[in-house]
């Protein structure tokens, strides 16, 4: 009980400090805009956020006249947070800087929340969420499924890649591809990739052709190699920064530090995400998480009792699924420990 009146102060006191936080930074920035607004701004056009770090967004310009080239903006502060991947209409000053006046509506978001619980958006109008593990770091089920789980939610295609398959690892190997088989049973398309040996990525981008893609997974797996890999000696941008393996990828370093789009050559939009430890679900409920677990679907509601936890009670559709071997139960495991994770309130 004092646990738990406790942690919701503490909760109070870190939503009441990211208030503020908030609060001051949107002062800030709508001083920034006043300054620019002072000047005389152009026609309002299309445009594309590319990049947005700190109150600065990078906006790829789609007006004829402007096609491709990059403005530095900040955005009104009546719109929502933008992400990397929106669409807007913004205005350009004299330069090569501009406001983002109105947010286009997006076919999807996807969010990541921080240890506030508070959802930060990340990347918008994505089409495919490719997930990426390596032998090194280490790969998690539990972390795959979360993203299966955010793609499911969101209704974006999935797909898991293993990069740098010249280092397999002897005894992490067998590990690993028992873990892919789990999810190529259910139907995940899985890629085996070399950044390094140029292996798989014709097959990536094929696979990629027409999509907006968000590369995500733990920092070090190679996302922004990736990026380049597939990008090849496209000129529009400097690569993506990749990280130093020697620094070590437990000290918590992240190359990445922002979302940023790059355009395939070609057709298709790849988004390179920053590296993270952990992905937490605690903006979803139960129902959310059983639902983003697809081999789970066709033994929806089709336990005995109806509030059936999928645990012991008899008559349990799920439990039933593994003994058949219809589930995995290192997914039904995985689904147990998404539960846990839950605020108890949802
Ligand atoms: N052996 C091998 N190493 C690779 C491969 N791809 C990337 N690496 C190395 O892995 C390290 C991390 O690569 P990054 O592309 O920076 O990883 P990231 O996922 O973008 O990391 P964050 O930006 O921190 O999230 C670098 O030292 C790369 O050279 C590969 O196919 N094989
Ligand atoms: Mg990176
Ligand atoms: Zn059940």
């Amino acid at each position: 009980m004092t646990k738990r009146r406790l942690s919701q102060q503490q909760r109070g006191r870190i939503n009441r400090n990211q208030e503020q936080r908030q609060a001051r930074l949107e002062r800030s920035n709508s001083r920034a805009v006043e300054q620019i607004s002072g000047e005389e701004l152009g026609p309002e056009i299309p445009g594309l956020v590319m990049c947005h770090y700190g109150q600065q967004l990078e906006i790829e310009s789609l007006a004829a006249e402007s096609a491709g080239r990059i403005f530095r903006c900040f955005q009104r502060t009546n719109l929502p947070p933008l992400a990397t991947g929106d669409r807007v209409i913004w205005q350009a000053d004299s330069d090569c800087s501009g406001v983002v006046v109105a947010l286009q509506e997006r076919t999807s978001l996807m969010s990541r929340p921080n240890q506030q619980a508070t959802l930060r958006p990340i990347a918008a109008n994505v089409s495919v969420v490719a997930i990426v593990i390596a032998p090194l770091p280490q790969p998690f089920a539990n972390l795959i499924d979360r993203y299966l789980v955010m793609a499911e939610h969101l209704g974006l295609r999935p797909l898991i890649v293993l990069n740098k398959v010249d280092a397999f690892m002897v005894g992490r190997d067998t590990e690993i591809e028992a873990m892919l088989t789990i999810y190529t049973r259910i139907g995940y398309p899985v890629l085996r990739v070399s950044c390094k040996k140029d292996m798989g990525i014709d097959e990536l981008k094929a696979f990629l052709a027409d999509q907006t893609v968000v590369f995500v997974g733990q920092s070090g797996v190679g996302k922004s190699s990736l990026v380049n890999a597939l990008r090849g000696d496209a000129e529009e941008y400097t690569d993506a920064l990749v990280g130093d393996m020697s620094v070590g990828q437990d000290k918590g370093t992240h190359t990445t530090t922002a979302a940023r789009l790059y355009h395939l050559p070609g057709s298709g939009d790849l988004i390179d995400s920053p590296g993270i430890r952990e992905f937490g679900l605690w903006h979803m409920d139960s129902q959310m998480i059983f639902d983003g677990f697809a081999e789970f679907d066709p033994y929806r509601g089709a336990c005995r009792f109806r509030d059936c936890s999928h645990q012991q009670e008899p008559g349990c559709a799920l439990l039933q699924a593994v003994e058949d071997g219809h589930i995995t139960r290192e997914r039904l495991a995985s689904y147990f420990s998404l539960l846990n994770t839950l605020n108890p309130d949802s």
